[in-house]
Parts: structure tokens; C-alpha cells; sequence
């Protein structure tokens, strides 16, 4: 494998907006369809707590508690996704943070209008991923292959 296509995880939020208007296995196909490999997934509640864990870099800023009130809401999907260059390709699939500067195409660019309803969290660097997939995958991630990955992730020739 090519030192551009690191295999990497990722962890995905489809937040309570997403979930409430019933567009939660519509996101999720959507990475499926670009190869990228579920390695956990789990339907929540958000308690207070894991909410301000997960916004801590955000603490003090003036949407924190917006953001808080936001994803203990109403249940929220969490999930982590494998594949080569995970991280990135799935915050350029989610767009823009300002839904409304999204390009079409991405989920936020296809789905949302406002900062408040923008659908999706992803993380934003390796170190981040690490941390946010121990946060709320404490029990670990499931690895295995699927048939299908020679055809969509294995980026060499076949032998
Ligand atoms: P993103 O990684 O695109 O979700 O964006 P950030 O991690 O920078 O921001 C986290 C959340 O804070 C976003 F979902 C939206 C919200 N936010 C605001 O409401 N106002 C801001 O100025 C910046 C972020």
C-alpha cells in the first residue's frame, strides 16, 4: 500500500438533527458507498458529561454551551469508520462547518443550512480520532476485512 492511502479510523457523530429527520441511514450509505468500513456503531443518548468531554477544546467559546444543549438533545448515532486516509476524506465528504458555505455534494452542502443543525461530526486529525473513538467506544472497535475490500481499498495491482 502506496505511504498516501494509511489506513486510517475515524469517529462520526450523525447528531441528533440528523437522526430526528430520519436521514441517519441515508449519511451512512453514503460512506459505505465510498468504501469506508464500519468498525463500531451505536444508537445514544447523550448524557451532559460525554457531551462536554467531547466539546472540551470548545470550552469557554461562545456556541459551547449551544453545541452541548445541542448533541444531548435527542439520541445521536455514533460510529467509526476505516479506510485509507479515513480522516480526511470523510470531513471533505461532511463539508464545511457553516452548512451554508458547504459545497453541494457534501452532506452538510446537500442536507443543512445553519451551524446549529449541521448534521455531522468528524474528527479532525489523527491524534483527535484516537481520543474521540476511546471516548465513546470505550469497549474497543471490531476489526475484520469484507470480500469487497480488494475491489475499493487496496491500492495495489492484484497479484
Ligand atoms: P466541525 O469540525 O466542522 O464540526 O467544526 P468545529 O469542530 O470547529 O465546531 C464544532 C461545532 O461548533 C460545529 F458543529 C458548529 C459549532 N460552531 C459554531 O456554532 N460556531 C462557530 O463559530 C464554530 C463552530
Amino acid at each position: 500500500m502506496s505511504p498516501e492511502s494509511a489506513v486510517q479510523r475515524t469517529l462520526v457523530i450523525l447528531k441528533p438533527d440528523a437522526v430526528q429527520r430520519g436521514i441517519a441511514g441515508e449519511i451512512i450509505a453514503r460512506f459505505e458507498r465510498r468504501g469506508l468500513r464500519i468498525a463500531a456503531l451505536r444508537l445514544l443518548k447523550v448524557e451532559r458529561a460525554l457531551a462536554e468531554e467531547h466539546y472540551a477544546v470548545h470550552k469557554g467559546k461562545f456556541f459551547y454551551e449551544d453545541l452541548v444543549k445541542m448533541i444531548s438533545a435527542s439520541p445521536v448515532v455514533a460510529f467509526v469508520l476505516e479506510g485509507p486516509n479515513a480522516i480526511g476524506v470523510v470531513r471533505a465528504m461532511v463539508g464545511a462547518t457553516r452548512p451554508h458555505e458547504a459545497a453541494p455534494g457534501t452532506i452538510r452542502g446537500d442536507y443543512a443550512l445553519v451551524g446549529l443543525r449541521n448534521l455531522v461530526h468528524a474528527s479532525d486529525a489523527p491524534e483527535t480520532a484516537e481520543s474521540e473513538i476511546a471516548l465513546w467506544f470505550p469497549d474497543g472497535v471490531v476489526s475484520y476485512t469484507r470480500d469487497v475490500e480488494r475491489w475499493m481499498t487496496e491500492d495495489k495491482a492484484p497479484s
